[in-house]
C-alpha cells in the first residue's frame, strides 16, 4: 500500500502549497457572480467548487486530469482510477502494485448478501446498490480512525483506505445485485486473480467468453468514471463527505442522486423508449417515423432521454466512443440502428425547441443499446453499471477533497422576500 500513499503524499504536499499561494494571491478575485436566474435555475454555470479530477468544457466534454477522454478510451479502469487519484497515468510497476491492492480487497462481507436478499424482490437495483454500500458503513477505516483522534492532515489517508476498499468490492456487489434481482442463480464469488473489468463480467455470469463484451465493459467503466464536481451525484457525495461523514455514507448518498431520471437513470429510460419505439413499428423505424415519435414524446410533456445536458453544448465524446464501438461491432443490430438513426433526427428536431440549450446526445443515448446487444437486457440495471464506473471519480474526489482540507460545504440561501426586495 505504501506506493500509492507515498506518491499521493508528495503530490498532496505540492497541491496544498499551490492552493496556499493561490489563496494568498487571489483571495478576493471573483470566480462568478450569481444572478437571480441562476438561483432559480439550479445554480447552472456558477463557478464555486474546486475539482481537479476532471473538467467538462462545454464544447469538448470530459477531460480527466488534463487528458481528453478520446485519448483514454483504450485504458483500463485501474489506470483511470490511478490517474484520477494522483494526476498521473501509472507506470507499469505502479499499475501492477495498484491492481494488486484492489485485488486484495475484493471480498464482500456476507452480511451484505443477507441484507440484499431480505429486500423486496421488486426493489430497484439502484436502491439495492445504495443499501449495500450504506450497510458496509461499519467497515469505514475513516470513521474508526476519526473516533480515535486522527489528525486532520491525515484524514485523506483513511479516506483512501475506504476509497480503495469500496472500489475493490463494488463489481462483486453490483454483479451480486444483478444475479439476485433478476433470478440469475447463485451469486458468483470474485476471482482473486482477475482484473476489475474481467471479474465484473465473470461475476455477472453473462457472455463471459466474449472478448468484445469484456472490451465494451472496460470502455463503459472508463467512460462513465467522472464528470467534474457539480453534477448531482458528485456534488451530493462531496457535500456529505464535507461533513466528515465517511465515504460509505457519502457514496450511497451520491448514488441516490445518480438514480434519478434526469441523471444516471436516463440510460434506462433511453433504452426503454427505444424498445417501445421498435415494438410499435415492428422493427427499426424510418427517419420519418422517428421524427413523428420525437414530437409525440415532446408534445406529451416528456423529455427525450439521452439528449441534452446541463453543461455540454456539443455531442458528448462518451456517446461518440459508444457509437464507434457499435458501428464497428454490430452496425445493423435493430436497437443500435435505431440509436444511430435517432442521432440523425433528434438534434435537428430539438434545435427547433427554443428553450433547449443543448440538442446533442449525452452518454446515456447509446450506452444501453450496447449492453442490450451483449445480453445484458435488464435495463433497470444499467444505472448500476454507470455507478460502478462513477465510484472511481466520486471516491477519488473525496480523497482529494480531504487532502486539500476543504471545509464543510455550506452555501447561503435567501428567501423569496429577499429576492423581491432586490428586484424592486
Ligand atoms: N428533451 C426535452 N426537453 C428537454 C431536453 C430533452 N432532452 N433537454 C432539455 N429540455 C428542456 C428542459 O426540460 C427545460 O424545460 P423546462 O424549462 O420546461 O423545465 C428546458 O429544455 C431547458 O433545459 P436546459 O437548460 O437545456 O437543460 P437543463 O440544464 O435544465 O437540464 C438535462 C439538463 C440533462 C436534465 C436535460 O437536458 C434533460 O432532461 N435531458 C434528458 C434526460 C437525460 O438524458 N439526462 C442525462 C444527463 C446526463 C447525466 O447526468 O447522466
Amino acid at each position: 500500500m505504501t506506493d500509492i500513499v507515498e506518491k499521493l503524499s508528495k503530490k498532496i504536499d505540492e497541491w496544498r502549497r499551490e492552493a496556499k499561494v493561490l489563496l494568498e494571491k487571489g483571495h478576493d478575485k471573483i470566480l462568478s457572480e450569481v444572478t437571480v436566474a441562476q438561483a432559480y435555475g439550479g445554480m447552472r454555470g456558477i463557478r464555486t467548487l474546486i475539482c481537479d479530477t476532471s473538467r467538462v468544457p462545454q464544447d469538448e466534454g470530459l477531460i480527466i486530469r488534463g487528458m481528453h477522454l478520446n485519448k483514454l478510451v483504450d485504458k483500463t479502469p485501474e489506470e483511470i482510477y490511478f490517474l484520477l487519484l494522483t494526476g498521473d497515468l501509472p507506470t507499469d510497476e505502479e499499475l501492477n502494485q495498484f491492481s494488486l491492492e484492489l485485488k486484495k480487497r475484493k471480498n464482500v462481507p456476507n452480511y451484505v448478501w443477507d441484507v440484499l436478499k431480505a429486500m423486496p424482490k421488486d426493489s430497484h437495483p439502484m436502491a439495492m446498490l445504495g443499501t449495500a454500500i450504506l450497510v458496509m458503513q461499519k467497515e469505514s477505516v475513516f470513521a474508526e480512525k476519526y473516533d480515535s483522534g486522527l489528525k486532520k492532515e491525515d484524514y485523506w489517508k483513511a479516506t483512501l483506505e475506504d476509497a480503495l476498499n469500496i472500489v475493490a468490492k463494488i463489481p462483486a456487489i453490483a454483479a451480486g445485485i444483478y444475479r439476485l434481482r433478476f433470478n440469475k442463480g447463485e451469486i458468483i464469488l470474485p476471482d482473486p486473480e482477475m482484473d476489475w473489468t474481467g471479474d465484473y463480467v465473470h461475476m455477472l455470469g453473462i457472455n463471459t467468453k466474449s472478448e468484445d463484451f469484456k472490451d465494451l465493459m472496460r470502455l463503459y467503466l472508463v467512460a462513465h468514471c467522472d464528470h467534474e464536481g457539480g453534477n448531482v451525484s458528485a456534488l451530493t457525495t462531496q457535500t456529505i463527505n464535507s461533513a466528515l461523514s465517511d465515504l460509505y455514507y457519502s457514496l450511497s448518498g451520491g448514488f441516490n442522486g445518480l438514480a434519478g431520471p434526469l441523471h444516471g437513470l436516463a440510460n434506462q429510460e433511453s433504452l426503454k423508449w427505444i424498445l417501445e419505439i421498435i415494438e410499435k413499428f415492428g422493427g427499426t423505424p424510418t427517419n420519418e417515423q422517428l421524427k413523428d415519435i420525437v414530437w409525440e414524446t415532446l408534445n406529451s410533456g416528456k423529455v427525450i432521454p439521452g439528449y441534452g445536458h446541463a453543461v455540454l453544448r456539443v455531442t458528448d465524446p462518451r456517446f461518440d466512443a459508444f457509437l464507434s464501438f457499435g458501428k464497428k461491432h454490430f452496425p445493423n443490430d435493430p436497437v443500435f440502428l435505431t440509436v444511430s438513426r435517432l442521432f440523425d433526427i433528434v438534434p435537428v428536431e430539438l434545435k427547433k425547441v427554443e428553450k433547449i440549450k443543448n440538442p446533442w446526445p449525452n452518454v446515456d443515448a447509446a450506452s444501453g443499446s450496447l449492453l442490450y446487444y451483449y445480453g445484458l437486457k435488464e435495463f433497470s440495471y444499467y444505472t448500476v453499471v454507470f455507478a460502478v464506473s462513477r465510484s472511481l471519480g466520486l471516491a477519488a474526489q473525496a480523497v482529494v477533497n480531504r487532502a486539500m482540507l476543504f471545509p464543510i460545504i455550506r452555501p447561503k440561501s435567501v428567501t423569496t422576500r429577499f429576492v423581491k426586495d432586490l428586484v424592486s
